[in-house]
């Protein structure tokens, strides 16, 4: 198979089936599969989404129950399951345009992995954060750059794709805590092979479509754990 798109999920029932629908069409007549990873939503979003692979064959659900909750852990479940030579990660709110997505796929052919970027040139942000929350999201990206000089201009956009075989490489030690798995696959991408190929892809990234943000204090502390971990752990 051609590619899969992962799509973690809380609480999204009123965007998912949106995107879905949007996904569909864009990529009618690809070997492509997409997998939400849903954390047993109380607003029932993975049932939203079993409905819609009713008919559509491509989209398959997991519904996430008696494990530990988290968006990586639901992303590296998807992967698990996953057919796909090359491996996808969306948001599953609307805010990662899907029509970024074969120019992805295209740079992910010649790469380890491809990393959307909200800054590179010809990338937009459509949202209007207030002062904090701008603040906040430039002083994580200062933070991560700083401790783990990445090389790239936004590690924490969480729109990616990256090889099967270059994930398989390192899946082993991904822990997979918190929120920002494509920051910990590009760091131990990187760590595992310095001259690995990876390529920016400017995206457009659109405001929320419905429903609520899940960032906050918590979140960032994560954040701050990851980085810590990464920089001066073992692990
Ligand atoms: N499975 C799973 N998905 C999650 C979890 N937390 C967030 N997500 C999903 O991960 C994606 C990104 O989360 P958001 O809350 O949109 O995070 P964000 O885009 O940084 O924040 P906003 O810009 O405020 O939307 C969305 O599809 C969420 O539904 C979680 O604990 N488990
Ligand atoms: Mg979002």
């Amino acid at each position: 198979m051609e590619f899969s798109i992962a799509i973690p999920t809380f609480n999204e029932a009123g965007n998912i089936v949106p995107l879905l629908a949007r996904l569909s069409t864009l990529l009618e007549g690809r070997d492509f599969e997409i997998i939400v990873a849903d954390d047993d939503s109380p607003d029932l979003t993975w049932q939203a989404a079993a409905n819609f692979a009713k008919d559509h064959p491509r989209v398959k659900v997991i519904r996430r129950v008696g494990r530990e909750k988290g968006l990586s852990m639901s992303v590296l479940d998807a992967f698990m399951a996953a057919e796909g030579d090359i491996l996808l990660v969306m948001d599953g709110d609307g805010q990662h345009d899907e029509s970024c997505i074969p120019g992805m796929l295209r740079l992910a052919e010649t790469n380890d992995m491809v990393v959307g970027s909200r800054f590179a040139p010809g990338a937009s942000i459509e949202d209007d954060w207030p002062l904090h929350r701008l603040l906040a999201s430039r002083i994580a990206i200062f933070a991560t750059k700083l401790l783990l000089g990445l090389g790239v201009g936004d590690p924490m956009s969480g729109f990616f794709a990256v090889r099967r075989e270059s994930f398989s490489r390192i899946s082993p030690q991904i822990r997979a805590e918190g929120f920002k798995i494509m920051l910990e696959t590009l760091y131990l991408l990187k760590k595992a092979d310095p001259g690995c190929h990876v390529a920016e892809m400017p995206i457009r990234f659109r405001r929320r479509e419905k429903g609520e943000s899940k960032l906050g204090f918590g979140v960032a502390l994560d954040l701050l754990k990851m980085l810590l971990r990464l920089k001066f752990g073992r692990g």
